[in-house]
């Protein structure tokens, strides 16, 4: 078959995630409500900021703007994270950076798949965090080897799922048909299991290890755990959610409100308690709960540099150490108030953070500019003559501390589980079959491109003056 007339993975990732949302909010009516919120919260945003939505509509995302940004499944063998890669590289999505959770009292590591160049992110930027569980973090060998025993023997992709991903791989590609069979198929693969997969017994004590862990093992499938759409207002839009019956987190994660936004900021509503049912010995259905599935909201900023990343880790903690934000809500003001104080030493505004060299930032030539009236050939003459403009680079990778804070705050407000962190990328890299991409080297290669190609276009121009 021809390359073009394969149905591209652009396309067959828009159409795994409409499928995803058009599931979830079927599995999870709370997370209806909450895309509801976000679209009245955006549509509101929209007609206060004209230019807002003029910059949306020039880059032709406006009429998508309410829809999933991300997702995130937690895996339990490095075998489904290996096929995993194999099933997200046939909708375009590839793994970048590494996310070490134990640090947090987390007992995973992560990646997130996700699609890579301009044009791709800009058709559909549907991304999923995934993170696989980290068995040897379980302190009690039996328990340890009761867990991998049952992952072992599941199977969590269908025989239709796994020959669809070979045929893509060995064709180069799926027909539009092929397409939408492996969209329908793979989406079992995330879809909510009411029936355990083992006996309450055991999954009181995978609980007690930690709530995730019951999470992975106990059932048959890595359901889909939170959905993920894009915010206008995020602050409007954690105010607003009790007044709509749901139950917002404690504090939203990442950097305070500001003028600039910079990296991520994201925040759910609490997981629901859903009824689940165990088997017993007899092989008869006993009634019980399971509390793991929610809804998420974020809202993007600037890439940072490594510097302004430290910069950042630097402020986040010294207002975490002031105040540490408690899970019942009872000091987010006292939290809120430390972030803003702490963050004031982050500037804010672009042409500063640029100079700074603590944001990520994309060149290009201002249309209708004379080159041959310019002198210099350096980028910083050309941003100054008004020639070059500078736009940032939206931040579209996670954050550890808020991917913590985002688990925890889902798994209960009990005690925090604590694990010696053990970052292991090597490990992750060897179960998933590949390396994944370093998001800071990425974004360099964004910018430092844009900057040649001016240079490039303003040299030619004076030449053939
Ligand atoms: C993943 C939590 C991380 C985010 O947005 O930072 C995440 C999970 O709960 O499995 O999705
Ligand atoms: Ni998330």
């Amino acid at each position: 078959m021809p390359a073009s007339a394969f149905m591209s993975s652009d396309a067959i990732r828009a159409a795994f995630s409409a499928a995803m949302s058009a599931m979830y909010r079927q599995e999870v009516p709370a997370y209806g409500t909450l895309m509801e919120l976000v679209a009245d919260i955006n549509e509101a945003t929209l007609e206060r900021q004209p230019a807002l939505r003029a910059s949306l509509e020039a880059t032709e995302t406006l009429d998508r703007v309410n829809e999933e940004r991300h997702g995130a499944i937690r895996l339990g063998t490095e075998t489904e994270l290996a096929m995993m890669r194999r099933v997200f590289a046939v909708m375009g999505m590839f793994p970048v950076g590494y996310y070490d959770l134990s640090e947090a009292g987390v007992p995973v590591h992560a990646t997130a798949f996700r699609p890579v160049g301009e044009a791709s992110l800009r058709i559909n930027p549907f991304r999923v965090f995934t993170s696989l569980l980290r068995l040897d973090l379980i302190a009690d060998p039996q328990l340890r080897a009761a867990a991998r025993d049952i992952l072992s023997h599941r199977r969590i992709f269908s025989d239709g799922a796994i020959a669809l991903v070979e045929q893509a791989e060995r064709d180069g590609g799926l027909s539009q048909e092929d397409g939408e069979r492996f969209v329908a198929e793979i989406l079992n693969t995330f879809r909510w299991h009411e029936e355990a997969s083992v006996k309450r017994t055991l999954y009181d004590r995978l609980h007690a290890a930690h709530r995730l862990i019951a999470d992975v093992v106990s059932f048959k499938g890595p359901h889909i755990n939170h959905l993920t759409p894009r915010t206008l207002d995020i602050d409007a839009v954690q105010d607003e959610m009790p007044n709509r019956g749901i139950v917002p987190k404690a504090v939203v994660e990442g950097p305070p409100t500001r003028a600039c936004p910079v990296l991520l900021r994201q925040t759910s509503f609490k997981a629901i308690e859903e009824h689940v049912s165990f088997p017993d010995a007899e092989g008869n259905l006993i009634g019980g709960s399971h509390t793991a599935r929610f809804g998420e909201i974020e809202q993007r900023g600037v890439a940072l540099t490594p510097k302004g990343r430290s910069l950042y880790d630097r402020l986040l903690n010294e207002a975490r150490t002031r105040v540490h934000p408690s899970a019942d809500g009872s000091n987010a003001q006292a939290y809120g108030a430390a972030l803003k104080e702490s963050f004031a030493a982050f500037p804010d505004d672009w042409n500063t953070i640029r100079k700074a060299e603590l944001g990520y930032f994309f060149y290009s030539i201002v249309p209708g500019t004379d080159f041959s009236k310019l002198a210099g050939d350096e980028i910083e003459s050309l941003v100054e003559a008004g020639a070059v403009r500078f736009d940032p680079i939206v931040y579209e990778d996670f954050l550890p501390v808020s991917a913590a804070g985002i688990f925890q705050s889902n798994l209960g407000d009990a005690v925090v589980q604590d694990f010696v962190a053990s970052p292991n990328q090597r490990l992750f890299e060897k179960a998933l079959g590949v390396s994944v991409l370093n998001e800071f080297e990425h974004y360099a290669g964004i910018e430092r491109a844009s900057i040649e190609q001016c240079l490039a276009a303003a040299q030619a121009v004076s030449a053939a003056a």
